[in-house]
């Protein structure tokens, strides 16, 4: 029997459609759709591994508890009913404020995950929620959310379109983009040029991404605030600013700057020129802005140039995307942050969490609401988050840890008990979260590939909220998914702008049929949505079935302006100075004038080849050339006397690691590069593939820094040590 799938991927932000060749249910092949509506058959070497990722002997098909030294195999009723009981004892015992949930970046990737989270951390009824944002992208939330007023109001450059494009810390290439849905991201940059467009690269390593560029700008890490604020600085000289800005931007000239940033005042600007006489432009700062000491203020200042170069939510600029499951309003109630601190760290939260970095702290200080059980979803902080030394021994010592994982591997080795939900394979598909973050409006859906028994993710998180919420390891979870569901119909049809304002729920819920509970709230957002078919009111207008209908996708075509649909701030305006970036700019200003340190400085590097830290157990992306390796430029490993393969020794102030030498002239002299994602082969954990490949785990160097607005890690700039491995290790 022979079938063919379709699938979007769920690796990447890039999503692209899969076509998937079955053979007596079993995966021939897996390549590009080619009639997908964005990827247009694009994929990558990771695309493909969903057939292994699916077929590997060490993914986790039953649940494990913790027995001795290691894990065993049990049912699921023994494992909720553990669950239930220690849960039920330590919340007795010292509180909810104990309790504390870690949920990782696969989240962002499952719109089952997206929809049963919310519910599950309200159920655990503890302010300790950290997750994978606050390793990545939370300067980008808090900035949007002061300047346009929804923390998800994030503009994408318009690839497609754009004349002239500014990148600064992202290595598409490599990643295929994020914050910027765009499948065969490469494609789109070759296109840009060829038709006449220009890009610029601004990152201390000359990345596949800088050398098709351009220009490549080789700038010292960390410091892009401050390049983006001298180019802001050289246009308000130059031309007409809103009021107040030219103030603002005066300290940050190309001058004052250059001996932070390493970019001559001539780069800057030349760079300000172009940029603000292109007819398009977009100005596009990923991960290596963000992770960064100043993450918030480059954030906010890639956003003030796209509005002063007149480029923000134009054709070629930077556009708001417009996912067909949001409705035409978003809420106006002013966005906030900070309305708790943690307890140990008294970092304030945002968008509901604490920071990641600072999870290691609320563990092991002593005091009312220690942490003493931990639920992780879909996460691997033992490799990705700051100073894993650390953060190893923390998670030993809890009381009780539950993890929901796919894999027993670095983190889900210290759980008590692990979940684990279906392949990916196994699972439907609806990007709750990058079509708002895509480069053209679309949609697409996909039912899962193969039949499981296993229970899906939805159930695992559905019964951990009820089991967290108290009411026992054999509530239904049927029951409960039909009561929120019932509840958020309710809500609909009693929102004042809702196109169901008034309808019966009954008849709501009648008309959304008997597909699984998620498929059902999925509909329920794309009907009451702005494309929707309103139940019945807009005939013609999108729902689940047209979807399942397309299995490549609808596309809705380019980025239209939407910006007085988006503006959400109090004043109506975009806030080009929120008072708090005000307040965090002195900082900068005080940052400019130090003196560089002589140390160098590490940052990190992401492979064509990996995904974050997981996938790693797939031999057919492991093969060749060691790739977890130290980069570092001639001149710096001449100095120190290292060899090419030889080993090398690099320190920070938490931790050590050692790995062989790659020396290369496309790095920046004085900036070492490691791989982020390695460190496998620890004791405990199944991935016999990753162990043989195990490479250094980058955060054990990392030290817990953070962007002081946002709370997000600081894993670019860290100051190291290099030295040759000594014999004896
Ligand atoms: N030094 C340094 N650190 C970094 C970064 C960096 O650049 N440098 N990048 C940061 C970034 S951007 C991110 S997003 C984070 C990622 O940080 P995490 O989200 O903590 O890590 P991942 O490697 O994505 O791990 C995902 C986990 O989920 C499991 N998994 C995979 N699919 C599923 C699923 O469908 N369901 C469940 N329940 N589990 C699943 C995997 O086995 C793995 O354990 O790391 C951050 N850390
Ligand atoms: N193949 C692959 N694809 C992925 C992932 C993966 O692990 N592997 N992870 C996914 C995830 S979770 C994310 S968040 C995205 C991230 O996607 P990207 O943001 O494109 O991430 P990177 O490829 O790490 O590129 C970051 C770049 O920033 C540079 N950099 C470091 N410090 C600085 C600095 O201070 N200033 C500047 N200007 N540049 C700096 C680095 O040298 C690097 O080239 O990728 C996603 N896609
Ligand atoms: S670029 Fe690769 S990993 Fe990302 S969605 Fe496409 S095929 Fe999947
Ligand atoms: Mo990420």
């Amino acid at each position: 029997m022979e079938r063919i799938a379709f699938r979007t991927c769920p690796l990447c932000e890039a999503t692209c459609g899969l076509e998937i060749e079955i053979v007596d249910e079993r995966v021939k092949r897996i390549r590009g759709d080619r009639q997908h509506v964005t990827s247009k058959g694009f994929i990558c070497p990771k695309g493909s591994s969903l057939k292994q990722l699916y077929e590997d002997p060490d993914r986790l098909r039953t649940p494990l508890i913790r027995d001795g030294g290691g894990h065993r195999a049990a049912s699921w009723e023994e494992a909720y009913e553990l669950i239930d009981r220690r849960w039920t004892e330590i919340v007795e015992k010292y509180g909810r404020g104990a309790t504390a949930i870690y949920f990782g970046n696969p989240n962002a990737h499952q719109f089952e995950n997206n929809l049963a989270l919310r519910p599950l951390v309200k159920a655990m009824g503890t302010t300790n929620v950290f997750s994978a944002s606050s390793v990545d992208q939370l300067p980008k939330h808090v900035s949007a959310g002061l300047m346009f007023g929804h923390p998800l109001s994030i503009p994408v450059p318009d690839l497609d379109r754009t004349d002239y494009l500014l990148m600064l810390g992202a290595n598409p290439y490599e990643s295929n983009g994020s914050l910027c849905t765009a499948p065969d991201f490469p494609g789109r940059l070759d296109a840009l040029r060829e038709r006449g467009g220009k890009l610029v690269v601004v990152d201390p390593r000359r990345t596949k991404t800088a050398a098709k560029a351009d220009r490549w700008v080789s700038i010292q890490p960390g410091s892009d605030a401050a390049f983006l604020l001298a180019i802001a600085n050289v246009i308000a000289a130059e031309g007409e600013v809103p009021e107040g800005i030219k103030d603002l931007v005066a300290p940050f000239t190309p001058d004052a700057t250059a001996s932070f940033t390493g970019v001559e005042p001539q780069t800057v600007r030349e760079i300000a020129g172009e940029l603000s006489s292109a007819p398009s432009a977009a100005v596009y700062g990923r991960i290596g802005t963000h992770t960064a000491t100043f993450g918030t203020l480059a954030s906010w200042a890639v956003d003030l140039l796209n509005v002063i170069t007149g480029n923000l939510d134009r054709p070629g600029g930077a556009m708001f995307s417009y996912p067909a499951h949001i409705g035409e309003k978003r809420s106006s109630k002013q966005w906030t942050f900070g309305r708790w601190s943690g307890r140990a760290s008294r970092r304030p939260e945002v968008l509901g969490e604490l920071p990641a970095a600072t999870l290691v702290d609320e563990i092991t200080t002593p005091g009312d609401g220690q942490i003493r059980l931990l639920l992780t979803v879909a996460g691997n902080p033992a490799l990705t988050t700051p100073n894993s030394a650390a953060l190893e021994p923390a998670l030993e010592g809890l009381d009780f840890m539950v993890a929901v994982d796919v894999y027993l591997n670095e983190t889900s080795r210290h759980a008590d008990v692990v979940l684990p939900p279906p392949a990916a394979l196994e699972r439907s598909h609806y990007d709750l979260a990058f079509t708002g973050l895509s480069v053209r409006d679309y949609a697409d859906y996909s039912p899962p590939v193969f039949a499981t028994d296993q229970p899906s993710e939805f159930e695992i998180l559905v019964k951990l909220s009820a089991i967290a919420g108290g009411l026992g390891p054999d509530a239904d979870p049927n029951l409960l998914a039909a009561a929120a569901l019932a509840a958020a119909i309710q809500a609909e049809v009693q929102k004042p702008d809702s196109p169901i304002r008034g309808r019966d729920p009954g008849e709501i819920l009648d008309t959304l049929g008997d597909r699984p509970w998620p498929e059902r709230s999925l509909d329920l957002m794309l009907r009451v949505g702005h494309r929707g078919d309103h139940f019945g009111a807009n005939p013609g207008g999108l729902t689940l079935a047209e979807l399942e209908e397309n299995p490549h996708g609808i596309d809705f075509g380019p980025l239209e302006p939407r910006l007085e649909q988006v503006v959400s701030t109090q004043s109506g305006k975009i806030e080009l100075a929120p008072p708090q970036i005000v307040a965090d700019l002195p900082r900068l200003r005080a940052a400019i004038t130090s003196t560089n340190g002589s140390q160098p400085l590490l940052i990190g590097r992401r492979q064509l080849r990996s995904a974050n830290s997981w996938t790693h157990n797939v031999e057919v992306l492991m093969k060749g050339k060691e790739r977890c390796t130290l980069e570092i430029h001639p001149d710096d490993a001449f100095r120190l006397g290292l060899t090419q393969g030889g080993l090398a020794s690099v320190t920070s102030d938490v931790g050590k690691v050692e790995l062989p030498v790659e020396i290369t002239e496309n790095i920046r002299p004085g900036v070492v590069s490691i791989p982020y994602g390695w460190g496998h082969g620890q004791p405990g954990s199944s991935m016999k593939v990753a162990a043989s490949y195990a490479g250094a785990n980058v955060n054990l160097l990392s030290d817990g820094s953070i962007d002081e607005l946002s709370g997000n890690a600081v894993l670019n700039g860290i100051p190291v040590t290099v030295a040759q491995a000594s014999m004896d290790g």
